[in-house]
């Protein structure tokens, strides 16, 4: 595991990102458990999950010429990582839409510089990749060109065939799906604590739903 990684699976845990219970998916699938990103929710969590993306981006060696965060999770998401990329000597254009096209004032549903040539996603979590697509569709008819997303964590589950959600996406709409971490990672974490019931809940439901 990349340091990176590693320091984020810390943070989630810091900040209760990690939930257990029952919860009903976008998607409709039932979970034993949800990483709720929201809930890094300071200024020094923050900077903290910003670092883990610009390290992440810069380890993948992703070509792209912005930075889009779909609304309403990838605005902070976007904003922060821009600062963390520019203190790293990377300086990037980004840019965010509104769920609700403003018809006064500027207008239109897109915040910040003008989406245009080749677009990094960055987003949240990723399950069937539904909000992925939804971002794909929005740069596409500006006239930009997704070339990659890169997520917090991929729930790494079954898609419509026996290729995971993320993998699929991948292919379909032509572009890089990376993640600081997947729940490969997440279970082989869980199990390195000892936290034997956690890990057997996730053990489980990757057994279903995992690939
Ligand atoms: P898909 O659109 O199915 O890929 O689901 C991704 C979205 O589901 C994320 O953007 C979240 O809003 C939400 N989600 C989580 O945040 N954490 C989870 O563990 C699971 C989901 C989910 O509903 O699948």
């Amino acid at each position: 595991m990349h340091d990176y990684q590693t320091r984020f699976l810390e943070l989630a845990e810091q900040c209760g990102v990690l939930r257990f219970g029952d919860f009903t998916l976008k998607s409709g699938r039932q979970s034993p458990y949800f990483f709720n990103l929201g809930n890094i929710n300071s200024g020094a969590a923050m900077q903290a999950l910003a670092d883990a993306y610009a390290e992440a981006i810069l380890a993948a060696k992703l070509e792209f010429d912005m930075l889009f965060g779909p609304a309403y999770k990838g605005i902070p998401l976007v904003t922060a990582v821009a600062l963390a990329l520019a203190q790293r000597g990377h300086d990037y254009p980004f840019a965010f839409n509104r769920k609700e096209a403003k018809d006064h004032g500027e207008g239109g549903n897109i915040v910040g510089a003008p989406l245009q040539g080749r677009v990094l996603i960055l987003d949240d979590v990723l399950t069937a990749g539904t909000a992925a697509r939804e971002a794909i569709t929005l740069i596409r008819n500006a006239g930009a060109e997704p070339v990659a997303a890169m997520l917090a964590f991929d729930r790494q589950e079954k898609g419509q065939g026996t290729q995971s959600a993320t993998q699929e996406l991948a292919k379909e709409q032509q572009l890089a799906v990376a993640a600081l971490v997947g729940l490969s990672d997440l279970e082989a974490w869980l199990r390195a604590s000892g936290d034997a019931d956690k890990h057997a809940q996730i053990a489980r439901y990757r057994e279903q739903y995992g690939v």
